[in-house]
């Protein structure tokens, strides 16, 4: 008799996809209380006259992706068109003390928020204001600090081009390069490390490239939940016989098989496809090691066919033309020795003999990745390294092959190259003071943890944030929350409620905004803006449904009415003719980038235009002029070879979840139902902590400065197939183990994929 799960653990053995997404799609819109208009508004999603779907940052060939089968683009256009309504009468009725109770499902599940609302210390409840006193209210509390480095000013990656513009815009104007971004939690491995390698911060490849691949690797991103459009791209490779090389600690469903809605055989059949040609469960933090095993095999190789007479494995016409630092990298792999590569990624030389067979039998070579790659401690070491592997082979700008980071928030990518940055480079400040006749301080402003860091220390006293739920993004929130309730002034423009909008502040506002999917008017008529994807492709983006209440206002208006409540005049920016017309607004935002010449006309070319991506014509704008082979610092730190008796904490995603925003409790493709306080574990780990499948258990940090052992008590250990020396838990319950000062040195993200942890048994009551 097979042994007793704990409550809500599951086998769950359907393919990714298949009829189990079509189900869950109707359970979503039924749920919004929106069957009618939901499946219109689904029908528009990616469509050329449509909007940009809110859930991910994969590229739609042409926009004509039949899109409406996508279960999590659902559930995110959904969870905005949604019914539902959080008005004054809501914030009468519960306090802010009581709110706080409230789990993040529950709060964001009330609905949209619909009037500008101030805090009342006195009452301790929200109430409602005047939009006009509001924006005077931050105008002049901003006017107050001593100076603008006080303040501290966070994007997340929906904002538009257009919002995203105009906001670093009056932040620069106001004096200050204090830009938190979701980004320097994400992919700021990315942008940190791939321009010293090759020149640009961005992915290489186009859409096209797929179709042209002989391999396709992929390291640490699930994109059967977090990329689902990309799962057509996989299944249509994998149809094609194209090897799929996976690294993962955890079996993926979606990487396993897929049945794509779109395939009426596969429907009708119940069929579906194997997606990964091989699977290494590799354990978590184990890709610099693994890579390293990789590149030696190769060395190895090439080495063996030059002594057989061959020409070597290596593409040394593309070496020798395009990069430098070839020698340095061989030795630093050929020093790291088979002991510790085996140990630390917890693969054999044979399982990374077998992926380097794929890896040379194929011309062309595409390789994704993700979030598995970038929080950790050496994530852009991780970067780095991956562009390392590629280039040994001249994978990189040619045809069918390239490096392909699965961005995140759907227009995180576009929202750095409008300018939100902290280390704004010579050619933005030049661009600004070209297009707007001032020139902007090029001091260094905070990224989101150091933000945190001087909100802690008291030295910023005022935060303003562009969308997110930055709070509990972040690590540890037992440094965050204290810190966010000493600030003098918390502005958050919003479509709904969250936890961050509970930390209060002495002046603390909550200003509704329209989102993606609502219609947009201004005085000459209805307006588009524009989002770049994780192919580097700019296109339109038009909502059209009404907008959940009359007294919302844009992104883009809320920003330039907080700029001119703040600036006044200052530097004669005509704010309100760039809001009247969004047309305006790009076109400033081509006079300050270049790139983007002629935008208003190309963009409104069907599928947008593509920025430039020197990398892909093999032009490298690094400081040599060619792309480097960077070396990485060795692996032999790993704590497990010193201290066995610890674990590494790596954090997901449910299937069920948009970062903070939770939809609801079920994680399908991992068997989990109805809840999330579970934590992942190998079954030998357990055993040799005296625990078993359902034991209850805390999982203790043991790294970092923080004076109280960080904890999560009472948590549910769940057997799973999961490499030994790794355990996982859901973003963000487990960011309460993280502390806020393990992060990346050189891109300043989070561990939130390598936290050292201990497992005991639960000592919670
Ligand atoms: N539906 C939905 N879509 C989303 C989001 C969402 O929350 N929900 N979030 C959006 C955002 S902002 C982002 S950044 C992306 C995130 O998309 P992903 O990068 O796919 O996100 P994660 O769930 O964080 O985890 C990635 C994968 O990394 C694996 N992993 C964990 N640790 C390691 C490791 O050390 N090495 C390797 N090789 N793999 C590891 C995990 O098992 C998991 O499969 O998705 C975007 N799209
Ligand atoms: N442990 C752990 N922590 C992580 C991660 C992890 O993998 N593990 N991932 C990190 C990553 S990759 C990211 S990107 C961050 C995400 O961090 P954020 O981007 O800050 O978080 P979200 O959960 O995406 O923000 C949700 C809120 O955005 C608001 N919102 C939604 N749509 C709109 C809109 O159109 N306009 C405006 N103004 N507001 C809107 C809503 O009020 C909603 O409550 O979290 C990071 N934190
Ligand atoms: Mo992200």
């Amino acid at each position: 008799m097979a042994a007793r799960r704990p409550p809500g653990i599951e086998e769950y053995d359907a393919p990714a996809g298949g009829w189990g997404a079509l189900r869950a799609v109707a359970k979503t819109l039924a749920h919004q209380q929106i069957v009618a208009q939901g499946t219109t508004t689904l029908l528009k999603a990616n469509q050329p006259e449509g909007f940009d779907c809110p859930g991910c940052a994969w590229p739609d060939p042409k926009h004509t992706s039949s899109f409406e089968f996508c279960e999590n683009g659902a559930k995110a256009i959904t969870w905005e068109s949604t019914a539902k309504r959080v008005e004054p009468a809501f914030f009468a009725e519960h306090s802010v003390s009581d709110l706080w109770e409230w789990t993040d499902h529950k709060l964001e599940d009330q609905g949209r928020l619909t009037h500008p609302m101030v805090y009342n210390k006195d009452s301790d409840h929200y109430e409602p204001i005047e939009w006009s006193a509001a924006f005077a209210l931050i105008g002049a509390e901003l006017n107050k600090l001593d100076n603008p480095h006080q303040a501290e000013f966070y994007t997340s990656g929906r904002a538009s081009n257009e919002a995203a513009f105009l906001y670093q815009l009056f932040v620069r104007a106001y004096g200050t390069n204090n830009f938190p971004d979701c980004s320097n939690m994400c992919h700021e491995a990315t942008s940190v490390g791939l321009p010293k390698s090759i020149g640009v911060g961005k992915g290489t490849v186009l859409l096209e490239d797929f179709d042209h691949c002989d391999a396709i690797f992929s390291f640490g991103h699930n994109p059967g939940t977090n990329h689902p459009r990309m799962m057509a791209t996989l299944h249509e490779a994998a149809r094609r016989g194209v090897p799929i090389v996976v690294f993962n600690p955890l079996k993926e469903r979606a990487l396993e098989k897929f049945a794509s809605p779109q395939n009426p055989i596969e429907m009708a059949t119940m069929s579906s496809t194997p997606i990964a040609s091989a699977y290494y469960q590799l354990r978590a933090g184990g890709d610099l090691a693994a890579l390293k095993g990789l590149m030696k095999l190769i060395f190895e190789r090439d080495a063996a066919d030059i002594a057989a007479g061959g020409t070597g494995v290596l593409d040394r016409a593309f070496i020798a033309e395009h990069t430098v630092g070839l020698d340095a990298l061989r030795e630093d792999v050929e020093r790291t020795d088979w002991a510790h590569i085996t140990a630390v990624s917890g693969l054999s030389k044979d399982d990374l003999s077998h992926a380097v067979d794929v890896y040379l039998k194929s011309e062309r070579v595409i390789l994704c990745y993700g979030m598995g790659i970038t929080q950790h401690s050496h994530g852009t070491a991780n970067v780095q390294q991956l562009a390392n592997f590629l280039m040994l082979r001249g994978n990189i700008g040619k045809q069918g092959a390239g490096i392909c980071p699965l961005r995140g928030h759907s227009n995180v990518q576009g929202d750095r190259t409008v300018g939100i940055t902290e280390i704004p480079n010579d050619a933005l400040i030049d661009g600004i003071e070209r297009a707007f006749g001032f020139r902007p301080t090029q001091e260094k402003g905070h990224n989101a943890v150091e933000t945190i860091e001087a909100i802690n220390d008291g030295s910023s006293k005022a935060l303003i944030c562009l969308g997110g739920n930055l709070a509990v993004a972040i690590s540890d929130p037992e440094a965050t929350f204290p810190g966010m309730r000493k600030l003098d002034l918390a502005v958050h423009i919003a479509t709904k409620l969250n936890r961050s909008h509970l930390l209060m502040a002495k002046t603390s506002i909550l200003l509704p905004c329209l989102g993606r999917t609502d219609l947009d008017t201004q005085a000459s008529g209805p307006q588009s803006v524009t989002v770049e994807d994780s192919m580097s492709m700019v296109h339109a983006s038009r909502g059209f449904l009404n907008p959940p209440s009359d007294m919302l206002k844009s992104e883009p208006v809320i920003v330039a009415e907080i700029a001119k409540a703040t600036l006044g005049d200052r530097y004669g920016i005509d704010w309100d003719s760039m809001v009247e017309n969004y047309d305006r607004i790009r076109d400033k935002i081509e006079a300050v980038f270049p790139d983007f010449r002629d935008f208003n006309r190309r963009v409104r070319a069907r599928g947008g235009f593509r920025l430039s991506v020197p990398a892909s014509e093999r032009v490298w704008k690094t400081e040599s002029g060619r792309a480097t082979f960077l070396v990485a610092k060795g692996i032999e730190e790993d704590p497990l070879l010193t201290d066995p008796s610890q674990l590494i904490l790596t954090t997901l995603r449910s299937h069920d979840q948009y970062n903070t925003t939770i939809y609801g409790l079920d994680d399908r493709y991992r068997g989990v139902f109805g809840r999330r306080d579970v934590v992942f574990m190998n079954k030998d780990d357990l055993a040799a902590r005296g625990l078993s499948d359902g034991s209850k258990i805390d999982v203790l940090c043991a790294v970092g400065g923080a004076k109280k052992t960080l904890a999560v008590r009472g948590f549910t250990a769940v057997q799973y197939d999961i490499p030994r020396g790794a355990i996982a838990g859901y973003y963000p319950e487990m960011n309460a183990v993280i502390p806020l000062d393990q992060y990346d040195r050189l891109s300043g993200t989070p561990t939130y994929k390598g936290t050292t942890v201990r497992v005991t048994g639960s000592v919670a009551t």
